[in-house]
């Protein structure tokens, strides 16, 4: 017998007590382009020093039992969570419309048509070959299944071994590129780490604002010139900067672009070749960040970029709210990049590692619960 979450998605969808980052960050932005400015930390602070950072003890991604409880608490309100749970809550009866209804819900939550009608079909096989004894056998082996289509893409994100390990950050506007980088600051310098953030979103201050607040709040310097800099030119001198303190972490905001923005594309590629003056190798990771709620379009999206820039990790966000979730699947079947973390919140702890099998128990039902 098959029991669910005891609360209602509905009282997750709100992030509550959240405070909204501020638009604005108390500070005016530094009106001389050419010089390169520390925003956000006390100049005179030695940035290596990380001891000085009290958290820097606390692992940032345990596998922990409240870890993995607080995956199915976000992941609850998802669309995916929602159907798959309606459809098992009747406590169904083992047969081929069962198997019709888990396609539709599968399809609906963004999984794609292609692999749902996979998924089920092999499920159907297995259920005429009688090897489940009930629907929650059947819900079980799908478990396995949807789990072992993401391993392949549980792949973290390594930052040692390169300094600064160079993290470079694309999307389209509104994914959740500069939160990301937000919550990857926190991550880094709570691992320990010396993290500095290059303001490479010049298109409007309020952007750059954004950053340096992430960047006061964690105590990690933010290097940014004006507004309407160019792009390119704010991420050189970032990399000069980390490099000659030693920064262990340099991540790279950029402002969001469509692939139709032919300009803004080739932006991106002008600043890979940038960096290569510096460090032939750099950027060690284009962090590419889709928005969870995006739905199928986000294929689309991927495809664009990769086309433009070797995208080599992922980022999915927004999973927290009423994102259908599905889209994960659709991604790791499609391309088979490392889906590096996944957005669970608004604030700076709500940035998890990706993984798998927390990932598919927190949008199923399942028995025990
Ligand atoms: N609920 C939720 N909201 C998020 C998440 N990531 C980002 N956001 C919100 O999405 C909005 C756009 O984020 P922003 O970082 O400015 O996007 P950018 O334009 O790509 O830099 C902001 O309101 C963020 O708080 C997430 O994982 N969950
Ligand atoms: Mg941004």
């Amino acid at each position: 017998m098959l029991k669910f979450w005891k609360k209602k998605p509905a009282d997750d969808a709100p992030v509550q007590g959240v405070p909204a980052l501020p638009d604005a960050a108390p500070e005016a932005v530094p009106a001389t382009p050419s010089t390169p400015v520390v925003a956000a930390v006390d100049e005179t602070r030695d940035v290596s020093d990380e001891t000085a950072v009290p958290a820097a003890q606390a692992p940032a991604n345990a596998d922990t039992e409240p870890a993995r409880r607080s995956w199915r608490e976000r992941l609850a309100g998802s669309g995916f969570a929602r159907t798959l749970g309606a459809l098992f809550v009747r406590n169904p009866k083992l047969d081929d419309d069962l198997l019709d209804e888990l396609e539709t819900a599968l399809i609906t939550a963004d999984v794609g048509v292609e692999a749902s009608t996979q998924l089920v079909e092999a499920l159907r096989r297995r259920m005429n070959a009688r090897e489940f004894a009930d629907a929650d056998a059947l819900l079980q082996a799908l478990r396995q299944s949807l789990v072992d289509m993401l391993v392949p893409v549980q792949q973290p994100l390594h930052v040692s071994g390169r300094t600064p390990f160079v993290i470079l950050t694309v999307g389209i506007n509104g994914v959740g590129k500069t939160t990301t980088i937000g919550k990857l600051a926190r991550r880094y310098r709570d691992e320990g780490h010396s993290v500095m953030l290059a303001a490479g979103d010049t298109f409007r201050a309020a952007a750059v604002n954004q950053l340096k607040t992430w960047g006061e709040r964690n105590q990690v310097p933010v290097i940014a010139q004006g507004q309407d800099a160019d792009a390119a030119s704010v991420i050189f001198d970032a990399l000069q900067a980390a490099r000659s303190r030693g920064t262990e972490v340099l991540i790279a905001d950029t402002a969001g672009r469509l692939h139709t923005q032919g300009g803004l594309m080739d932006e991106l590629g002008k600043i890979a070749r940038v960096m290569k003056k510096l460090d032939g190798d750099a950027p060690h990771e284009v962090l590419m960040v889709i928005d969870g709620t995006t739905g199928q379009n986000a294929v689309n999206q991927v495809r664009q970029f990769r086309q433009i820039v070797g995208v080599t990790g992922l980022v999915v966000t927004k999973l927290d709210g009423t994102a259908k979730g599905g889209v994960v699947f659709a991604l790791a079947r499609e391309f088979g990049l490392p889906i590096r973390f996944v957005g669970l919140g608004e604030t700076a702890t709500d940035l998890r590692a990706f993984d798998a099998a927390a990932f598919v128990d927190g949008l199923l039902p399942m028995a025990g619960d």
